[in-house]
């Protein structure tokens, strides 16, 4: 077998999901075919210096017309289940009003090639393609624009929801609201702290109104993604360290979980959060329609975050507002080419984290994987025609061995979809970083399985390593 890695063979559950995860304004291109309205991310690639060398959505990997080869691609790979997300523009060009049934055709011809091929699709909702127009009235810090969503969501099930089982409404509202509303690295690059936790409120709200709504319509499997950040203290005997932690912690995680899986904001974050805003934005009820049952929780986990208490330190900026004095350490040891630590067991202390602090619901890795650079044009084809792409092997099998220890000390981890199917757009990187398991030749759009994608056909057909 390829590269086979010398450790010891796991197998996964019986019934554990194999897949891989994609979003739309990563892959699809067609940025104006039937009807499709901007979406921020238009906007914010035609905005100077905001993404690497101006790259944008525009065509991407032309996924919207070459969906039959892509889905014949998954069909050889093996994968019981493609993550996809819906672009809102698509349906509703204004973010509002009547619904563009040329937007929704696509997806429908997209459903029935994956049903065909007996690939489970599962639906992102939002994945950061915010319709400008909503934007334009002040997108997510706007209460309107969660109402809007839950319109939104309503409409694509009525036109999916016979044909798809696995409904996620959000795709990492942190990223949404802190790159996007606190450092500006994400579209719509706003920087303003008060701006950022209304959008907090605002996407959780969101996902609220909008799983409501998937219920109403008849939806039984409903979840949504978060990207828990698995932080450690620099020092774990430091108790200053250990209280950075915590605020971190706070700020990243509970004030996504605690109102979603306990119906309550953490008091010590909205008290962090008060120094920010007056918290007018907060409604009586909205943590209980927050707080409604969900099925099944997305994790996406790529690497661990360091922190330690240091005088003086300038904290995490707009990403975590009010951290001064807060040191985000500095990744060492192996790198991806995104700069981001190598740590499969981040991943293991994550899920079980989850579990025992939420425990309940049902979990499933929606986004794992590692990006190369073209730098060096490690992660293409060679002169033999493949891409022996082995650090991402041994990234990929890392992490599933951690996941298979979070099973074995109990945690109820449904399925693992890799990050990516195809290498994309990677937002703010533009096209130099690559994700894909299947490499793209942006020139051509011609598509060649790395030696990761038949690595990970073995591990399917294996249910393990
Ligand atoms: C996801 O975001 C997205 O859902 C997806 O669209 C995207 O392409 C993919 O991941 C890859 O980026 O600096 O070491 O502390 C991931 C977002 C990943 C945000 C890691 C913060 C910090 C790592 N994040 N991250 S580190």
């Amino acid at each position: 077998a390829l590269l086979e890695p010398a450790a010891t063979p796991v197998r996964f559950p019986e019934g554990f999901v194999w897949g891989a995860a994609t979003a739309a304004y990563q892959i699809e291109g067609a940025a104006h075919d039937d009807g499709r309205g901007p979406s921020i991310w238009d906007t914010f690639c035609r905005t100077p210096g905001k993404v690497h060398a101006g790259h944008t959505g525009d065509v991407a990997c032309d996924h919207y017309h070459r969906y039959p080869d892509d889905v014949a691609l998954m069909a050889e790979l093996g994968l019981h289940a493609y993550r996809f997300s819906v672009a809102w523009p698509r349906i509703q060009p204004d973010g509002s009003g009547p619904v563009n049934p040329r937007g929704l055709d696509f997806y429908d011809r997209l459903v029935d090639e994956l049903r065909g091929r007996d690939i489970d699709p599962i639906i992102t909702l939002y994945h950061w393609d915010l319709p400008q127009t909503l934007e334009d009235r002040g997108g997510w810090t706007n209460r309107e624009t969660a109402e809007r969503f839950a319109d939104y969501a309503a409409a694509v099930y009525g036109r999916l929801g016979d044909r798809v089982t696995t409904w996620t409404t959000l795709n990492e509202p942190w990223c949404s609201a802190y790159l996007g509303y606190g450092n500006g690295v994400h579209a719509p690059g706003r920087q303003d702290p008060a701006a950022t936790f209304a959008a907090v409120h605002h996407l959780l709200l969101a996902h609220g109104l909008g799983a409501a709504a998937l219920r109403a319509a008849g939806a039984t499997t409903v979840g949504i993604t978060l990207n828990p950040a698995a932080v450690f203290p620099a020092d774990p005997e430091s108790p200053t360290d250990a209280q950075a932690v915590r605020l971190v912690d706070g700020l990243h995680n509970r004030i996504f979980f605690d109102p979603l899986l306990r119906g309550q904001y953490p008091a010590d974050v909205l008290e962090h959060v008060a120094r920010f805003t007056d918290l007018g934005y907060l409604r009586a009820g909205d943590e209980k329609l927050i707080g409604a049952p969900i099925d099944l929780l997305g994790v996406n986990y790529y690497a661990p975050t360091y922190v330690a208490a240091r005088p003086g330190a300038a904290g995490g900026g707009g990403a975590y507002p009010g951290t001064e004095g807060i040191e985000f350490l500095p990744p060492v040891g192996p790198l991806t080419d995104m700069g981001w630590m190598i740590e499969p067991g981040g991943l293991t202390a994550l899920l079980e984290r989850i579990s025992n602090d939420y425990p309940g619901v049902p979990m499933i890795v929606t986004e794992n994987g590692a990006a190369f650079d073209d730098k060096f044009h490690r992660d293409a084809p060679g002169t033999d025609g493949r891409v022996h792409d082995a650090d991402r092997v041994s990234y990929l099998d890392g992490h599933l061995r951690a996941a298979h220890e979070a099973i074995a000390r109990g945690v109820d981890l449904r399925g693992y979809l890799v990050w990516s199917l195809l290498d994309n757009f990677e937002w703010a990187e533009g096209y130099r970083k690559r994700f894909g398991i299947i490499y793209v030749d942006y020139l051509t759009q011609r598509r060649v399985p790395k030696d990761s994608a038949r690595w990970y056909q073995e591990v399917i057909h294996r249910n393990g390593l």
